[in-house]
This record gives structure tokens, C-alpha cells and sequence, in this order.
């Protein structure tokens, strides 16, 4: 991961997060609490192990990955599912400056791309043919 992803952001546009969590059975409820969220990431690589953490005032959610290498993933205070790889191998990829993951299980066609442009963090959440799109700034302060 370039180190260019590595850091604490802070969100700036949060874009389709309704259609987004609709597709993946997210409760009127709890969608109403989402979206209100300034989510924050922060994103560490320990050598070969890179850990997102999504951190929010309601919940956390925190994936750990190595490029390149299987893995099961319990999406745990989110929609509760378990996605998983489906190929022998990588299943969060470099697909240019980008970084991709396939969440493979009961929801087809699901997954996110990372990228940086101008300084931002780019974010796309698919699911379904339902796109979320989020910007991060980086937040030089921690
Ligand atoms: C953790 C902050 C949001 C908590 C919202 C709580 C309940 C709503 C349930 C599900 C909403 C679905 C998604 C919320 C949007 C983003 C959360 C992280 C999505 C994600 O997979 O991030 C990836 C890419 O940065 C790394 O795990």
C-alpha cells in the first residue's frame, strides 16, 4: 500500500449512503443513525498487514487484510455477514492506484475501491448495483 492511503481522514461528502445500506437490509432505524455519522478513517499498515479503521461516535468497524491473501470477513455491527474470498487468491488487490476488495457472499456484486486524488480519499461502497461514494480529508492533527 502506498503510504499515501496511511493516515486519519475525516469525512467531507458521503453520497448514496441510503441507497447503499437499503441494498444490504440496514434497518430504517439504524439508517437514520448512519447517516448522520461524520465517519473518520484510519488506515495503518503493520509490514504486511493493513488495518482500516472506520470510527464513528455510534460504532467501529475494523478490517484487517493482507494484499494478496485469502480471508473471511464478518462485517460485524454493519449488515452482519460473513463475505468472503471465492479464489485461490488475492482478493484485496492493486488494480493501478487503486485498491479493490470483493466481498463475495449472499449480496452479489459487492465490494470497494480506495484511491487518492487531490489530496482526498476517494471511497466507493457497491453493493447491487447501488453505489455509495465518500470523500476523506486528511487530518494532519493526528
Ligand atoms: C462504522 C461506522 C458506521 C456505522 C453504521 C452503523 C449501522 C449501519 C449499518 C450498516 C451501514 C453500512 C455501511 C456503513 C458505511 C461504511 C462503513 C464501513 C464500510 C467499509 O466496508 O469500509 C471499508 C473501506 O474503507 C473497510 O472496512
Amino acid at each position: 500500500m502506498p503510504s499515501s492511503l496511511c493516515g486519519t481522514w475525516d469525512m467531507v461528502s458521503n453520497v448514496n449512503l441510503e441507497g447503499y445500506m437499503i441494498t444490504l437490509g440496514i434497518s430504517c432505524y439504524l439508517r437514520k443513525i448512519a447517516q448522520k455519522l461524520k465517519q473518520r478513517k484510519v488506515i495503518e499498515q503493520q509490514g504486511d498487514l493493513y488495518i482500516i479503521k472506520t470510527i464513528s461516535t455510534f460504532r467501529n468497524y475494523v478490517f484487517s487484510f493482507k494484499v494478496g491473501q485469502e480471508f473471511e470477513e464478518f462485517t460485524q455491527g454493519l449488515d452482519n455477514r460473513h463475505v468472503m474470498a471465492s479464489e485461490i487468491c488475492s482478493l484485496v488487490t492493486w488494480e493501478g492506484n487503486k485498491l479493490v476488495c470483493q466481498q463475495i457472499g449472499e449480496k452479489k456484486n459487492r465490494g470497494w475501491t480506495h484511491w487518492i486524488e487531490e489530496d482526498k480519499l476517494h471511497l466507493e461502497l457497491y453493493c447491487e448495483g447501488q453505489v455509495c461514494k465518500q470523500v476523506f480529508k486528511k487530518n494532519v492533527n493526528e
